[in-house]
């Protein structure tokens, strides 16, 4: 049984839907907001196949640039995209924003972003009333990043899974990164850290394993998506060359009082790399998720960046995804 459809409609988004200079246009974040869907997607600008070739002939790196656009769709399927990218951060320090999560928390649309700067990768969190001016509430020192916020307090506190690099203690050259996740009572302070899901705990990564998709509240637990990666032995369709890595979709249920707390895993991926705007684009074989929304239905929709280079869609209903999650550490 297929639990996930991929919709006819894939790539729902992609550089040629955008009405300014974009080339790859993914890992995007999305919620419903008054009423209807709104889309954060990053966009690379300033690349094609074709000036990657240059490159590779050539050594010389073309002015590569990140944007976050904007899309807004009354269905979740078909989407309109703003007039002009509406964040996006560059200064001495500073390099660029890229791959938003969108989660409205209360009412209130809170944006957590990863920012590359000349002293590594931070994470961050934004909050807007407009789409338009963000405000910046915290950034983490490095590295840490894929932030996805949860959308209510718990416990009386705001709560975000998180991804911390320790390349020193922890990746000993194979990135053996884990899922984390941290408290604070104002968005601005953040605390209590603490374990959620160790990448060796996952039966199809050997590598290093993230969180995706801000996670939505069902009866039975908080349902979280999350990337995982593996490595393969030989190159993977990419334009830059060289790209070994396979990034799947996993998914978890973790505790509705305890969000540390993993009370269910699907041990198969949720979603592995097949299709052709899945395998093949500027970094191939790349699934790696940003939204998931539940209907009043019971039907799921998960975007997920494809490839690096385009945004998807998929479906599942609820009950489908409860059965792929079994229970592994239920007390
Ligand atoms: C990760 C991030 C993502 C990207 C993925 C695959 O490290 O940079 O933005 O989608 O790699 O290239």
């Amino acid at each position: 049984m297929n639990i996930i459809q991929r919709h006819s409609l894939n790539p729902v988004l992609s550089a040629k839907d955008v009405p300014y200079d974009a080339s790859l246009v993914f890992n995007a974040g999305v919620a419903k907001w008054q009423g209807r869907y709104v889309m954060l997607f990053r966009n690379d600008y300033g690349q094609t196949e074709q000036s990657w070739r240059e490159i590779h002939a050539t050594g010389q790196w073309p002015h590569l640039s990140t944007n976050i656009g904007i899309a807004t769709s009354a269905d979740g399927v078909h989407w309109e995209v703003g007039p002009k990218p509406v964040f996006q951060m560059r200064d001495e320090e500073i390099l660029r924003v890229y791959d938003p999560r969108l989660t409205i928390v209360e009412g209130r649309p809170i944006l957590c972003f990863a920012m590359d700067t000349k002293h590594g990768l931070r994470g961050g969190v934004a909050t807007t009333n407009d789409f338009e001016k963000f405000d910046i509430l915290s950034l983490s020192v490095p590295d840490d990043r894929n932030m996805a916020m949860f959308p209510e307090r718990i416990g009386g506190r705001y709560v975000r899974l998180e991804r911390p690099m320790p390349v020193y203690s922890r990746g000993a050259g194979k990135e053996a990164f884990d899922i984390w996740l941290s408290e604070s009572p104002d968005l601005r302070f953040w605390g209590e850290s603490r374990l959620v899901l160790g990448a060796e705990r996952v039966p199809f990564a050997n590598s290093k394993i993230g969180p995706a998709a801000p996670p939505v509240k069902t009866p039975r637990g908080w349902l979280a998506t999350f990337h995982a990666v593996r490595r393969s032995e030989s190159d993977l369709y990419s334009w830059e060359g060289g790209w070994r890595k396979e990034y799947l979709a996993g998914l978890m249920l973790l505790d509705l009082e305890d969000p540390s707390k993993v009370i269910g895993m699907s041990r198969e991926p949720l979603m592995a790399p097949e299709t052709d705007y899945e395998t093949r684009g500027f970094r191939g074989s790349v699934i790696f998720p940003g939204g998931m929304i539940l209907e009043d239905d019971g039907e799921v929709k998960i975007y997920y960046g494809a490839a690096d280079t385009v945004e998807c869609l998929a479906t599942a209903a609820l009950s489908d995804l409860f059965s792929l999650v079994e229970p592994i550490c239920r007390p």
